[in-house]
């Protein structure tokens, strides 16, 4: 058998498993890994400048390809670092590995020179934790690592390794496990039958149903399955944030995405369902606001990989317990079997009042002839001029909103946003990520000015390692979506949210890190801009958009209230509703 030192098994188990990209950031802990790194050249290391967007990086490079994000970060505050990454891939269910370098074993527990506990530290945003006691543990330990991490309900793993694990000069026999074995770790790989049948009843009996795709759909591989099961059915389909894309955004039976800053139609079609088949979505905050009030009359059929999560925020009368693909697979034999159609005379009049709410209160904003860009503008622009087709990476706030709002995802995995921690400066790594997973592709981050300056240093990663993203900055010199909050319920007292006019000059920053950099001030020059921007495939491009800084993100539906008594627009108030 093969003798390796730990560094080398760290870094033979990640070619084992078909890693092709590593984000990370080097320091004392681990030199002996990286000096390993060194002397091959099967997987290829991304140098960030800021852990941080290691773990967005790989992030965005996992949103994209299904496949696990593998970070490696030294101990201490290199560690600590990679933290908020951790628990924006943890909340969102996205398959990650971080690889953490620790002080000497006989040191832990001694305060050494950079020394944190990070099995501790990042307990709660993990998915699971190991710690290397003994480097001959590395290859069942990385292997099990990629398994918890990709399979049931996706999540990071972060594996801890004392820097004497890895010593150069003590072999052991290596050889990469076939297959894992934990008794503690069995996920369900099917879905339950008996409920499946009950549930292709109560769907077969709905006059006013409603299918709520969440991101769960895009991670368990179940969109094709899923748009399959809508049109067989004739069901309005609306998405989460993160399930954008899981049914196409140009369907006519997509009504667009609910909740908090959802469509009129999507919130009141919710409201008012006598039947929901919620797939791999949570029910969070977001889209329940008032649980209390929530969707008062409808019966709900809940389809999650995750047992903790059905009936976790509101109860479920059918709860499936299974991998989306998987029952949605069965879903579809059992409505064969079933051989029944859904009520159509019912679904005739639930359509009819649908395309009513569309009608009326549709998504739409207002233009001013002469006055600043609109940034839902620049949204469509950017739609229009990349026929749909880039994967998008969007930052948090306001235009994260428009970029869902605006942007038809016809595809799943062209969405890529921090959907459940809200991590500002999320959008430039993990456009990063996305790019180095697809380099023919183009990939756009929409991004504010607050999230921009926050990893934009991470643009000087991208020229240097020749990852040509491309960065819609929707610039209202404001931290936008609080500003909209302290306008809306602080009597517009803007307590710390004005960032600057002019400083930074956005133009020169961008040039200053290597990539081209455009400023765009009048409406008219948007699409040249985008046009210009996407004929660049040599450097990153930087689009300043100096947008209106007042406009709010509507529809709303303010906080404790039902998502039928969303607010809209002051120019649709006076609408029928
Ligand atoms: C790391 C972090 N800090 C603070 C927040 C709270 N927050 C949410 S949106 C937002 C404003 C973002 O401003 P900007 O990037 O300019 O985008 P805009 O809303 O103007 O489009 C803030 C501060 C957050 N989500 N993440």
């Amino acid at each position: 058998m093969e003798m390796l030192s730990g560094a080398e098994m760290v870094v033979r188990a990640l070619q084992d498993e078909g890693v092709e990209y590593i984000f990370g950031y080097p320091g004392g802990s681990v030199l002996h890994i990286y000096d390993a790194l060194f002397q091959q050249d099967k997987v290829s290391h991304i140098l960030v400048r800021h852990e941080q967007a290691a773990t967005h990086a790989a992030d965005g490079y996992a949103r994209a390809t299904g496949k696990p994000g593998v970070v490696m970060v030294t101990s201490g505050p290199g560690a600590t670092n990679a933290i908020t990454g951790l628990a924006t891939a943890f909340m969102d269910s996205i398959p990650m590995i971080v690889l953490s370098g620790q002080v000497r074993s006989d040191w832990i527990g001694d305060d050494a020179f950079q020394e944190t506990d990070m099995i501790g530290v990042s307990r709660p945003v993990v998915k699971h934790s190991f710690m290397v006691r003994d480097a001959k543990d590395i290859p069942e330990i990385m292997k099990k690592a990629f398994y918890i991490a990709t399979t049931g309900r996706p999540g990071p793993v972060l594996i801890d390794i004392p820097k004497d694990q890895t010593a150069p000069n003590v072999k052991n026999p290596y050889e990469y496990p076939k297959k894992v074995k934990m008794r503690s770790y069995a996920p369900v790989s099917r879905g339950h039958s008996g409920q499946i049948r009950k549930a292709v009843e109560e769907l077969m009996k709905a006059k006013r149903p409603v299918i709520y795709a969440g991101g769960g759909v895009i991670q368990g591989e179940g969109s094709e399955l899923l748009t399959k099961l809508a049109h067989r059915l004739n069901f309005p389909v609306t998405n989460t944030l993160m399930g954008l894309g899981c049914f196409p955004g140009t369907d006519p039976q997509n009504v667009g995405m609910l909740g908090m800053h959802g469509t009129y139609e999507a919130n009141m079609t919710m409201h008012s369902s006598d039947v929901i088949l919620a797939v791999g979505a949570r029910l969070d905050d977001r889209v329940t606001n008032n649980v209390k009030k929530f969707c008062p009359g409808a019966k709900i059929i809940h389809i999650d990989i995750d047992p903790a999560t059905i009936s976790k925020n509101i109860m479920a009368h059918i709860p499936i317990v299974g991998p989306v693909h998987q029952v949605l697979e069965e879903m579809l034999s059992a409505l064969d079997e079933h051989g029944g159609e859904p009520d159509q005379k019912a679904l005739e009049r639930w359509w009819e009042e649908i395309e009513g709410w569309r009608k009326v209160h549709g998504m739409r904003y207002e233009t001013n002839e002469n006055g600043p860009m609109k940034p839902q503008q620049v949204v469509e622009a950017l739609y229009k001029a990349t026929g749909g087709d880039a994967y998008v990476t969007s930052d948090v706030g306001q235009h994260q909103m428009f970029a869902a709002q605006y942007y038809k995802y016809d595809k799943p995995r062209r969405w890529i946003n921090s959907g459940g921690l809200g991590t500002m400066g999320f959008s430039i790594p993990a456009a990063i990520g996305a790019k180095v997973a697809f380099p023919d592709r183009m990939v756009w981050a929409i991004d504010g000015d607050g999230c921009f300056q926050m990893t934009a240093q991470e643009l000087v990663t991208a020229t240097v390692e020749k990852i040509p993203i491309k960065v819609a900055l929707l610039n209202n010199s404001y931290l936008g979506m609080v500003r909209q909050w302290q306008e809306m319920f602080y009597e517009e007292r803007y307590s710390e949210v004005f960032l600057s006019k002019d400083v930074p000059n956005y133009k020169m920053w961008a040039e200053s890190m290597g990539c081209v950099g455009i400023r765009v001030d009048d409406p008219e020059e948007v699409a040249p801009a985008i046009a210009r921007a996407n004929e660049i495939n040599d450097r990153p491009v930087v689009i300043d958009f100096r947008v209106a800084a007042a406009e709010k993100v509507y529809p709303m539906v303010p906080s404790g209230a039902t998502n039928s008594e969303l607010m809209v627009p002051p120019s649709q108030q006076d609408l029928p509703r």
